[in-house]
């Protein structure tokens, strides 16, 4: 720890800064002391409502009831575009820069605005009403945006699924949501490669029979199977759509969105956001964490099918009336200056992106970067997992120059926006630390027990109180949100991070302290991979860890016991990695395969998993206690086998 550089505020970013360390702590001091007080302000200031609300808040963590502005009628649609057309109908919304680094196209306020109203008349002329699930399965371009914000106007909630994510995943998140309108497209288009997103779609929806309408858009002219019960192309339904389509109003508590993601057991979950709260926190957090000025060009490199690009690409930007970027392609194609090159081509001010692209692109070097000027950015973002101080330092030296900022932001897909994150201007910067709760945000560090911790300490990281972005429940399933979230330390929502809190009161995100990992960025469970392993009739068992990967974080290390009689082979090892690739996606495959004769488990039949992490990440020094065990000799095999694997 001693050996960490404090960054302070870069001077001349200081100077413009919308927050300084003082009035940090005020607004801070405020914003937990008055919370009501302090978030009704905030609610007037940052959104317009058509009526206001009857109870600002409403709250019981041991029921997992949270309610924020109640009665207030608003609606996220027109928040993000009508509002905004008087006083900048004519300033870009969106920038959208495609795979191709010849392609690019910009929407005006006015023109997102009507795309908006047509989609939206479509949507409702194939039956979409006010409370429908609507899933959303494309690619990185406008027609994305616009497939959601139209779906706010009209109160249907949106689902959107990664593109990246196989059939069977696709299916399964559209029939826990019932919808019944698929939004796609013909291909994708990453990194100068076709993605069969209609093909896919084809393929979920045989399991899917209540599906009635799926809007495709035209992206590449690639041949697709038709269905003309079914399909319709997104072109000829919005040609003779009016532009006309008043916004829904929607109370603040009415459902917004629902956005599949990963936890430790089971099947991902339907975490369900609603209008007001998470609008409000969308808001508010891209304003400060990215000291958002008027006429900035902001850019956050996620896909919208992350709750990143839903808060940072798409609700918070366009209701701070922002222009955002939308990115189609990947960081290293043509090749690893691009994402610079972007930054030059449209002047970006700010950045925000993942630590695993900061560590890919590290590894190219610094020619890369410095072929570019960049000499448009004013601030850096990461997002996503813990960043490693040596990944920091080289995305403040050689892409901001010494004079950016660097915002580590931490939060989850359940918290809608950010909660740990140094604020530009206010907060110096520890690389690797997220330093400091954001507004009205209250964390904790609790022990084993549950015991909330004073001062300098590691444990479990926890929230107090609510915040307006946090997620209301696990839809279909409140009874998992409440087992999941708020049953490990009762009267506190549980992050699943562990964290250690310094001597200054800054926050370390230490990781996972589930049974969830994160490669590149991305949630996945390690019971998800393990499902989908044993679907192979010659696997009998499948345990799968985390272990530390240079440029991924977490890599995916499979343990793999066989059925009797079958003997392992390279052959195999390439149909479990297909396999599971079919089953949730390429973001999920296996990085490594060991054949374990057998796993490692308590007398109980608990697999222990502390032991496989250990043998994984090759410390085979600090096993630790393996007298436990039913058959500690299954240790001595594993970490034999690892050698030869
Ligand atoms: C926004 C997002 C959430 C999990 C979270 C944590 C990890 C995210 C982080 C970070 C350290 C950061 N995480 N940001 N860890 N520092 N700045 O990523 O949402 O996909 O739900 O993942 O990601 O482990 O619990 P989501």
């Amino acid at each position: 720890m001693s050996d960490i550089r404090i960054h302070p505020v870069p001077d001349g970013f200081a100077a413009n800064a919308l927050i300084d360390a003082d009035q940090y702590k005020a607004m801070y001091q405020r914003s937990v002391e008055d919370p009501e007080g302090f978030w009704s302000e905030q609610a007037e200031q940052f959104l317009t409502w058509f009526s206001p609300w009857d109870k600002t808040l409403e709250w019981d963590y041991h029921k997992a009831h949270i309610r924020w502005f109640e009665g207030g009628r608003l609606n996220a649609c027109y928040n993000c575009l009508d509002r905004h057309l008087e006083s900048r109908g004519e300033q870009t919304a969106l920038i959208w820069e495609g795979d191709d680094p010849n392609i690019d196209k910009t929407l005006t306020y006015r023109e997102l605005h009507a795309a908006v109203c047509r989609f939206a008349n479509a949507l409702k002329s194939r039956g979409v009403k006010k409370g429908d699930r609507v899933c959303i399965y494309m690619p990185m371009i406008p027609e994305a945006c616009i497939a959601m914000l139209a779906c706010a106007r009209i109160g249907a909630v949106h689902s959107v699924v990664f593109g990246g994510f196989s059939p069977e995943s696709l299916k399964d998140r559209i029939l826990d949501s019932d919808c019944r309108v698929l939004i796609t497209a013909d291909e994708g288009v990453r990194g100068g490669r076709q993605v069969p997103l209609k093909a896919n779609a084809d393929k979920a929806l045989q399991s899917c029979p209540d599906v009635h309408t799926v809007f495709t858009v035209k992206r590449t002219g690639g041949e697709v199977e038709w269905n003309p019960n079914r399909d319709v192309w997104y072109h000829e339904e919005v040609a003779e759509a009016s532009t006309d389509c008043p916004a829904e109003e929607m109370d603040a508590e009415d459902p917004l969105f629902i956005l599949y993601t990963s936890g430790s057991t089971g099947k991902p979950k339907g975490v369900l956001h609603t209008t007001g709260g998470y609008l409000l926190f969308a808001a508010i957090t891209h304003k400060y964490t990215f000291d958002y000025h008027d006429g900035d060009v902001y850019w956050c490199t996620a896909d919208v099918g992350w709750i990143t690009g839903h808060s940072y690409i798409v609700y918070g930007p366009l209701a701070n009336g922002a222009i955002s970027l939308v990115f189609e392609g990947v960081p290293t194609w043509p090749d690893a200056s691009r994402f610079w090159q972007v930054v030059d081509k449209h002047q970006v001010n700010t950045f925000y992106t993942a630590p695993t692209a900061i560590r890919a692109l590290m590894r190219e070097g610094e020619a890369p970067v410095k072929q570019t000027t960049r000499s448009s950015l004013k601030l850096l973002g990461t997002v996503g997992e813990p960043i490693n101080p040596e990944a920091w330092e080289w995305y403040y030296r050689v892409v901001g120059d010494e004079r950016c900022p660097i915002v580590d932001t931490w939060w989850q897909t359940e918290t809608g926006g950010h909660m740990i994150t140094s604020l530009p201007g206010a907060i110096p910067m520890k690389p690797g630390s997220a330093t400091r709760p954001f507004f009205g945000v209250v964390p904790g560090i609790v022990d084993n027990e549950g015991k909330l911790m004073e001062g300098e300490c590691e444990g479990s990281l926890v929230i107090t109180r609510p915040w307006p972005g946090q997620m209301r429940t696990v839809y279909g399933d409140h009874q998992r949100f409440i087992d999941t979230y708020f049953k490990a330390f009762p009267g506190y929502y549980f992050s699943g991070d562990g964290a250690r809190r310094d001597a200054d009161g800054d926050y370390w995100i230490t990781g996972r302290v589930d049974d969830v990992l994160n490669v590149s960025g991305h949630r996945l469970g390690t019971a998800e991979v393990e499902s989908a392993l044993v679907l192979h009739k010659a696997v009998a068992e499948a345990a799968v860890v985390g272990y530390p990967h240079d440029v991924k974080g977490q890599g995916i290390y499979a343990y793999v016991t066989l059925v009797k009689d079958i003997d392992p082979s390279d052959e195999l090892r390439q149909e479990l990695v297909d396999l599971v690739r079919e089953e949730i996606g390429p973001i999920a495959k296996p990085d490594v395969i060991q054949w374990a004769p057998a796993l490692p488990k308590t007398r109980s039949g608990k697999i222990m998993r502390r032991i496989l992490r250990k043998i994984a990440a090759n410390e085979l020094d600090s096993l630790g206690d393996t007298s436990t065990l039913a058959d500690p000799g299954v240790v001595g095999e594993l970490t034999e086998n690892r050698a030869n694997r």
